[in-house]
């Protein structure tokens, strides 16, 4: 029935299915707290990972050889959509990411480009017509070409200014064609590598103006998604201006475009800023900004973004939770994940999928039986600043500093409360440990 894959769709069995190719905690239809599950991810395969990743590494050639490369570069993007169509079937995803790079050759001009990009969109919106299978969000790649190796907004050259505007307007258009829910906008190369040769001010004013056109392009072809900023530290530049959550929101309000942007949070950007997942998480769920997930995960051990498939229950469990606190993401979670070079065979990107999307689902499931639990802990914390007078006037700013020496002068204010971390460790654990 499958062209590549000689496999049945992968179903729902539940945690005691003994059998590999089944998912034990993703039941899609299934309510949790008032929403489907497949509603509170909108899984989505990416397109560069899983259909374009051949194993190649800094150190190595391609270990990978998949079906979908042919000789011809337009026949091979027009294999790549019955792919991933394919893929998305198989494995009860309803959507995919795409770089506009990662869907059809590049050619000499831009003009070239649109001309394959037209191609292949009419088969995806082909493809479309006899499936349920949907963009979740599109992007344009301003990082891989030699062209953009000092940035694309803030390169020292405008033409590349220029040509990454262009790329950028196309793939907004063809997002909005195929009716994606948002669109990424991830600066690989927006940062520096060399400080003393890097005018900050004026690459600072590149982007800000750049994002500026992005949100005038989006309205004047009126497209509804959302726009998204992918925060990330560091690599490949040694600096990116999009750091982290808070260094995005900063900007954004500087630049007056806080209503115009949120963000996609990356697990691996994450933890590369020196930040947990859920961190990020939680600085762009409080300041209303959480609108999409890059799911994936580090390691420890490796200073770069590994980008592996999630399996970490722990992490997905604090996300979830921060999920559920959001009522959701607008978007949804994107698998930016990718099979180790080792890992050569078509089905590991099949288990690399279906471990992800278990450790999501076990992830909403605990988290939400949790959540309770320690929201109750929390609110226990902080209850003085609600049932105290002093508390009180603090909070609706009722009271001075000279009234407050007057209040605390003559009290000794020595320990308060315990944390109590190691009780919600185990309570965390006997949730987890339970499945
Ligand atoms: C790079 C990364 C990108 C973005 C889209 O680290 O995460 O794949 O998600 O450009
Ligand atoms: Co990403």
């Amino acid at each position: 029935m499958f062209m590549y894959f000689n496999l049945e769709k992968i179903l729902y069995e539940g945690k005691n299915s003994k059998k590999i190719l089944s998912y034990k905690f993703y039941n899609p239809d299934e309510i949790i707290e008032g929403k489907k599950m497949k509603d509170w991810f909108n899984f989505s395969i990416a397109y560069w990972h899983t259909l374009g990743n051949i194993g190649m590494d800094p150190f190595g050639a391609p270990t990978m050889k998949r079906p979908w490369n042919l000789k011809d570069p337009l026949d091979t993007a027009l294999a790549k959509v019955d792919a991933i169509f394919e893929l998305c079937e198989i494995l009860g995803i309803e959507f995919f990411t795409f770089h506009d790079t990662d869907i059809a050759p590049e050619g000499k001009t831009i003009k070239d480009f649109n001309n394959s990009l037209d191609k292949v969109v009419d088969k995806i919106k082909e493809n479309m017509k006899t499936s349920n299978i949907k963009l979740l969000w599109g992007t344009a790649n301003l990082f891989f070409h030699p062209r953009y190796a000092q940035g694309a907004a803030t390169s020292p050259d405008p033409e590349v200014f220029a040509y990454a505007a262009a790329q950028v307007k196309r793939a907004l258009e063809i997002t909005k064609e195929l009716n994606g829910l948002g669109y990424v906008l991830w600066g690989g190369r927006e940062g520096y590598d060399n400080l003393l040769l890097t005018n900050s001010e004026l690459e600072e004013k590149l982007l800000a103006n750049f994002l500026q056109m992005v949100v005038e392009h989006k309205n004047k072809i009126g497209f509804k998604g959302v726009l998204l900023i992918e925060p990330k530290p560091k690599e490949p530049t040694k600096h990116q201006y999009d750091f982290d959550a808070a260094s995005v929101i900063a900007f954004l309000s500087k630049y007056n475009l806080e209503k115009d942007f949120k963000l996609n949070i990356e697990a691996n950007h994450a933890t590369l800023a020196g930040h947990t997942f859920s961190h990020e998480l939680r600085y762009a769920r409080i300041n209303n900004k959480l609108g999409s997930i890059d799911a994936n995960r580090g390691d420890l051990l490796l200073g770069w973004d590994t980008d592996q498939f999630p399996t970490n229950v722990y992490e997905t469990t604090m996300a979830m939770y921060e999920v559920i606190k959001n009522g959701g993401v607008d978007v949804g979670f994107n698998f930016d994940a990718k099979v180790r070079r080792a890992s050569t065979d078509l089905m590991d990107l099949i288990y690399g999928h279906i471990g992800g999307i278990d450790s999501f689902s076990l992830g909403l499931r605990i988290a939400n039986e949790l959540k309770n639990e320690i929201d109750k802990m929390v609110k226990k914390r902080y209850e003085k600043y609600y049932n105290t007078m002093l508390g009180k006037k603090i909070i609706n700013k009722e009271i001075n500093f000279d009234d407050l020496f007057e209040y605390i002068k003559e009290t000794e204010v020595e320990t308060i409360e315990s944390l109590k971390q190691e009780l919600l460790e185990l309570i965390l654990n006997m949730h987890i440990f339970r499945g």
